[in-house]
C-alpha cells in the first residue's frame, strides 16, 4: 500500500500530531534522495498497518465487550486466542521481516566504481570533510558542510578516531555510524536540489547536539565550479586591515591547529580555514561566518559552543581580533 505524497500524507502527518516534523530540511518524512524515500515508504505501509491492526482490534474488543445474550462457547473462544494471539502475530511480523530484507540490498549497496567519493570524519565536535580523488588522495578538505551534484551516487567513506558519532542526513537517507578503527561506507542518491541539515546522531560528549552540519545539493555544472573554488589556496588580503588579519593569525599560533592553504598555517587537529568565509555554517554549530560571529568566535568560542576544544583568545586586542575576523570573513 502506498500513502505517499498528496492528501493522504499530509492527512497522516496531522492524525500523527507531528506536521512540523514532516517537511523542511532536517526531515525523513521529506525525502530527497532514494534512500530516504525507501525509508520514508517502510515508514508510512508501517504507519498504515498498524492503524489497520489497531482498528480491528478495538472493533474486536468492541464486539466482545458488549452485552452478550447467547450461550458461552469455549471452541469459538480457543479458535479466537489462537487466531489473534499465534497465527495474525506469526503472519504480521513474518510479512514485515520479509518486506523489511527484501529494502535492505539497495540501502546498503556501494555505490559504482569511479563515483564521487567524501571522506567524512566524526571529530569532537565537528565534522571533517574531505572529497577524494579516483586513486582515494584528498583533493580538498574543509568542514560541517557537503555539497553534492543531483542525481549522481555518492560514496561516504566514514571513520572516526576518538569516540563513536553517527553521521546522518535524514532528507537522503539511514544513519551510519563512525566506529573508531573501522571504516564504514554510506552509499546515497540525492534526487533533489535543496539544502539539508546533517546532525550526529549518537551521544558523543558535551557538544553533541552541536555537532551539525549542511548539505546543498546542487546542479552538477555549479557542483564542479565550487569544487574547483575549493581546490584553489586562501585568496591574498587585499586591505590594510585583512593583511593585519592574516599577520595576526600567524602571530597568535592558530597554525598549530589549523590549516590555510597557500599560507604558512598547515595545522591539522582543527577545521581547515582556506575557504572558511564561504561556509553555510561556523564551528557545525549553525552560527553565521560574518565578520562579528568570528570575532565572538575566536575570542570566547566557548560561550558559543560549550566543551569546545579551541582555546579562547580574548587576550589579543580586540582591534586584532576584528582584523583577524575580517581576513577570516574573506577567506571565501
Ligand atoms: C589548540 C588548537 C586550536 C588553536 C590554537 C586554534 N583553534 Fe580554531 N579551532 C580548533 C578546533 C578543534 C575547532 C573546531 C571546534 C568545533 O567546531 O567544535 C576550531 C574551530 C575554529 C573555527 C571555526 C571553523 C569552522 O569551519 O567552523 C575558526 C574560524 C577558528 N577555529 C579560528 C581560529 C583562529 C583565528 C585561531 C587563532 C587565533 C584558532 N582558531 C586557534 C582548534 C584550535
Ligand atoms: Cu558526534
Amino acid at each position: 500500500m502506498r500513502v505517499q505524497g498528496g492528501a493522504a500524507s499530509v492527512a497522516a502527518c496531522v492524525l500523527i500530531g507531528g506536521a512540523a516534523g514532516c517537511a523542511g530540511v532536517q526531515s525523513a518524512l521529506d525525502p530527497g534522495g532514494d534512500e530516504a524515500a525507501t525509508v520514508a515508504r517502510l515508514f508510512w505501509t508501517m504507519t498504515a498497518g498498524a492503524l489497520v491492526i489497531w482498528a480491528g482490534v478495538v472493533a474486536l474488543g468492541w464486539y466482545y465487550g458488549r452485552p452478550h445474550e447467547e450461550a458461552p462457547s469455549p471452541r469459538r473462544d480457543r479458535w479466537l486466542i489462537l487466531g489473534s494471539g499465534v497465527v495474525f502475530p506469526v503472519t504480521v511480523l513474518t510479512a514485515l521481516l520479509a518486506y523489511g530484507l527484501w529494502m535492505l540490498p539497495p540501502l546498503v549497496s556501494r555505490a559504482p566504481e569511479g563515483s564521487l567519493t567524501v571522506e567524512v570524519v566524526g571529530e569532537q565536535w565537528w565534522w571533517r570533510v574531505r572529497y577524494l580523488d579516483a586513486t582515494g588522495a584528498p583533493l580538498v578538505e574543509l568542514a560541517n558542510e557537503i555539497r553534492l551534484p543531483v542525481g549522481e551516487p555518492v560514496q561516504f567513506r566514514l571513520s572516526s578516531d576518538n569516540v563513536i558519532h553517527s553521521f546522518w542526513i535524514p532528507s537522503l537517507g539511514g544513519k551510519m555510524d563512525m566506529i573508531p578503527g573501522r571504516t564504514t561506507y554510506l552509499t546515497l542518491h540525492p534526487t533533489r536540489v535543496g539544502t539539508f541539515a546533517g546532525a550526529c546522531a549518537e551521544y558523543c560528549g558535551t557538544a553533541h547536539g552541536y555537532m551539525r552540519f549542511m548539505v546543498d545539493v546542487m546542479d552538477p555544472a555549479a557542483f564542479d565550479g565550487w569544487l574547483a573554488g575549493q581546490r584553489q589556496v586562501a585568496v591574498e588580503p587585499q586591505t590594510p586591515e585583512t593583511q593585519r588579519g592574516r599577520d595576526v593569525l600567524r602571530r597568535a599560533g592558530c597554525g598549530a591547529c589549523h590549516t590555510v592553504r597557500g599560507t604558512s598555517a598547515d595545522g591539522l587537529i582543527g577545521p581547515d580555514l582556506t575557504h572558511v568565509g564561504s561556509r553555510m555554517s561556523l564551528g557545525a554549530a549553525g552560527l553565521s561566518t560574518d565578520a562579528a560571529t568570528l570575532e565572538r568566535w575566536v575570542s570566547a568560542p566557548e560561550r558559543l559552543k560549550p566543551g569546545v576544544h579551541m582555546p579562547a583568545f580574548q587576550m589579543m586586542g580586540s582591534d586584532d581580533i576584528r582584523a583577524l575576523a575580517a581576513y577570516l570573513e574573506r577567506l571565501e
